[in-house]
């Protein structure tokens, strides 16, 4: 009986989450996806988005991959001798049950590599994420304007206020 209360709210959670545009596959959902028009010429994009292990085991996002770009890295923000600086995480991250793991700025990103096309606000970026237990999850991070700083929860490109 208590089995069956908690799949039905979960069922309930997971359709909530779909009409707001979120992704999931087995234990993992993505949420709130986004990434950030760029300025002419710029080889490089970024993309950020919310990572949630809804289940009881580990989970590590191994690769990404995108439409737009020839290769995606996974980036974090650290500080290094009192420097902010990117680097890469070539093992990944792992997500830990019941762990919600955000990508945003000043932290963890996608770093879109070698860009076929610019990004331009109003579009949408494809990428792929690889997870090693829930398998490859395909998410559409729609483009905010330049300088945005995260998503645009009405579909419009105004950014919410700094430190949301
Ligand atoms: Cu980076």
């Amino acid at each position: 009986m208590r089995y069956l209360k908690m799949t039905t709210r979960a069922v309930v959670a997971g359709v909530a989450l779909f009409a707001a545009g979120a992704a999931w596959a087995a234990d993992i959902e993505i949420v709130a996806p986004w990434s950030r028009a760029t300025a002419q010429g710029a080889t490089v994009g970024v993309g950020y988005l919310t990572i949630v292990n809804k289940g009881s085991a580990p989970d590590r996002l191994k690769s990404i991959t995108a439409d737009v770009a020839t290769s995606v890295e996974l980036h974090e923000m650290a500080m290094d001798n009192s420097v902010m600086k990117m680097r890469a995480l070539p093992e990944g991250l792992e997500i830990k049950p019941g762990a919600t793991v955000p990508l945003k700025p000043g932290g963890y990103h996608l770093m879109l590599m070698g860009l076929k096309q610019p990004l331009v606000q109003g579009g949408a970026v494809h990428v792929t994420l690889d997870f090693a237990k829930a398998g490859p999850i395909t998410v559409t991070m729609p483009i905010e304007k330049l300088g945005a700083t995260g998503p645009s929860p009405s579909g419009d490109s105004e950014p919410p206020p700094m430190g949301y």
